[in-house]
């Protein structure tokens, strides 16, 4: 059994996926579940459709966990479905993972989970093909903004360059990541950007998407991921925040810093959350405005006092 983290993005359908079919090509049999599904605009990923929504109990033997830095990323349902598993394996690049499993590779410095499933899986001589290479490709490339973050490093280009070699369409990969949003995605980050905040002195820049207007657009899991990513591209912009009012009321927080002297790691682990330095996130106890004060005030702090 093959699970990822709950609202999953490219890196953790892409590391499942890549995963599940690695396994099914050694003749293992494989379920790849999770409680959400899968995000449309991943859904054109081969054998993304092998994702199951947790259902009864799993025969599993071993359970392999990818990209999730605690247990609380998962929902209760899948944990429950794999209640028979012996072993738990955890695969992850969270610098806030909490160690859970019987087996625990956590690489911090990866800078996506999909690179080390590419790493192990070459490794140990496993055989690759395309659809995999496109899987692992999918996830380095989201959780690298394209090859972009500082964790990318140039053994991220090498094991890019060995993924296209196994048969990767690039052209078509990132037209469907980068050039294939609904057009609702659009509409929602102009209405997010008409609420722009910029604070202590231009370097903290975020937005705040109320639960009515993710109603009102029918916004999907997926659609306002990269949002963080235009307000962080202002100039004086070091730390960029993303606020989601959830349907339990909860606030979801994303978090990023182009700085690790005012990292976003602490500031959310503060919080109850965590991530990476650079990227991290947190739930908060709403209403929304005093969710966007309280983490705003954390964040003006750690503008203030650099590391
Ligand atoms: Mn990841």
């Amino acid at each position: 059994m093959v699970v990822s983290h709950d609202r999953p993005d490219g890196d953790a359908i892409g590391s499942a996926v890549g995963m599940g079919l690695l396994l099914k090509k050694l003749g293992k049999t494989v379920e790849i579940v999770n409680a959400d599904p899968v995000p449309e605009s991943l859904a054109f990923l081969p054998g993304s459709e092998l994702i199951q929504a947790p259902s009864g109990q799993s025969d599993a033997d071993l359970l392999i966990v990818l990209d999730s830095a605690g247990k609380d990323r998962i929902s209760a349902a899948v944990w429950e479905m794999a209640a028979r598993v012996q072993t738990v394996i955890n695969i992850d690049h969270h610098v806030s993972n909490t160690g859970f499993g019987d087996l625990v590779y956590v690489d911090s410095v990866s800078p996506a989970t999909g690179q080390i499933v590419f790493e192990i899986a070459s490794f140990s001589s496993w055989p690759m093909d395309a659809a995999i290479a496109e899987n692992l490709m999918a996830a380095i490339s989201t959780d690298t903004g394209s090859f972009r973050y500082p964790a990318t490093t140039p053994k991220t280009f090498h094991i890019a360059g060995e993924l296209a070699a196994l048969g990767v369409d690039l052209g078509r990969l990132n037209r469907m990541l980068y050039e294939n949003y609904p057009e609702r995605r659009v509409m929602a980050l102009k209405l997010l950007l008409q609420n722009l905040r910029i604070d202590f002195e231009g370097r903290c820049a975020s937005v705040s998407l109320p639960l009515t207007l993710s109603r009102e657009l029918g916004l999907q899991t997926g659609d306002t991921e990269g949002v963080i990513d235009v307000i962080r591209a202002i100039d004086s912009v070091m730390v960029a925040v993303f606020f989601e009012e959830l349907a339990d009321g909860k606030i979801r927080v994303s978090s990023r810093s182009k700085n690790a002297r005012y990292g976003v790691g602490e500031i959310c682990a503060r919080f109850g959350g965590g991530g990476h330095i650079l990227a991290a996130g947190a739930r908060l106890a709403g209403p929304l405005e005093i969710a966007v004060t309280r983490f705003l005030a954390a964040v003006e702090e750690s503008l203030d006092r650099p590391i």
